[in-house]
């Protein structure tokens, strides 16, 4: 059997500044793309790159955006690169499976949370902050679109704050799916799983967590224990004051869902569809919803990623 040794430089490259900050055990905090590309409305999806950046360096840590540039997957990306990933037309989603063809063409993309994870993990970064993670979608017993994302969760060390998964989703099959793939789910100050745009998604969670320093012991106690490579779900709520109300929400999310069934989109495109829909008709409520989401997430990554490296 022939096998080729192309290095891993020629496919995956970590920015000078965050190799420096993995090479010192400095906190370092991953943050994904396609939440940039096709997630947010531009060019708010421009600010909100940087900001979440900053917010990340406020709390103690580097952010290392992921997105993919001609073919090789960049962590850490410079402001150049950050516009690049927020207006380049006909820019892709990425997800796990797509990177080797991305790779081998040398293609552009951003990259979703099942590829974000995998090439922090590879990139040696613990941590990692999104929006709401994706998972089961409703109807699933027709489509069985399940997000990739959590498979890539079920066999990947790394700790994602998220404000949990997106409530476009069949969110108690998803809960069902994390605890059948071993994936450890915990409430950040809360015992509900958190409902993207809102608050609380009306599920309780197992366990709770007060603070960066528990998520860091529980990351170590994965490490001690060994075995599969799982992740750590770290699951913060948007504040009450900031969530979508709850009956706008329910209303216009009825009307995306029967708006995507009626034009027949699914696959890749019906997440970013809904969430644009959304957007659209709670005239950006739930925009900023999302958005302060996004950011609460990025503030306790980064608390995370410095308890992680002060311990190690
Ligand atoms: N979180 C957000 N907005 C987003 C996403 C997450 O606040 O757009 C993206 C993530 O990249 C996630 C993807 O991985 O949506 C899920 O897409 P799909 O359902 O096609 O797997
Ligand atoms: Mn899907």
């Amino acid at each position: 059997m022939r096998t080729t040794h192309q290095p891993i430089e020629s496919v995956l490259r970590p920015s000078g500044e965050v190799a420096e900050a993995l090479d010192r055990g400095a906190p370092v905090v991953a943050l994904e793309s396609t939440i940039i590309s096709h997630g947010l409305p531009q060019p708010r999806n421009l600010e909100v790159a940087a900001e979440l950046e900053r917010i990340v360096r406020d709390a103690g840590a580097v952010p290392a955006t992921i997105a993919v540039l001609d073919g090789v997957a960049r962590i850490g990306l410079d402001e150049g690169e950050l516009e690049r990933i927020a207006t380049e037309p006909g820019l892709r989603k990425l997800g796990f499976r797509d990177l080797p063809a991305a790779a081998a063409l040398r293609a552009s993309g951003a990259t979703t949370v099942s590829a974000t994870s995998f090439l922090a993990a590879r990139a040696g970064i613990r941590v990692f902050a999104t929006g709401g993670l994706g998972g089961v979608h409703r109807g699933w017993v027709e489509t069985q679109d399940e997000s990739a994302d959590i498979d890539m969760l079920s066999r990947t060390r790394i700790t994602v704050v998220c404000a949990g998964v997106k409530s476009i989703l069949d969110v108690p099959a998803t809960l069902q799916r994390l605890e059948t793939r071993g994936v450890t789910v915990a409430g950040f100050g809360t015992d509900e799983f958190p409902g993207f745009y809102l608050h609380t998604s009306g599920e309780r969670v197992d366990w709770r967590i007060e603070t960066p320093e528990e998520a860091a012991g529980a990351m170590r106690a994965q490490d001690a224990l060994g075995g599969p490579e799982t992740a750590l779900i770290v699951a913060n709520p948007v504040p009450r004051d900031r969530q979508l109300d709850p009956a706008l929400h329910d209303r216009v999310l009825a009307e995306a869902l029967e708006a995507a069934e009626r034009q027949g989109v699914s696959g890749q495109a019906i997440t970013p569809f809904l969430l644009a829909y959304l957007v659209k008709g709670t005239d950006g409520a739930s925009l900023e919803a999302n958005l302060a989401a996004v950011r609460g997430n990025a503030r306790v990554a980064g608390l995370i990623a410095a308890a992680w490296s002060r311990g190690n």
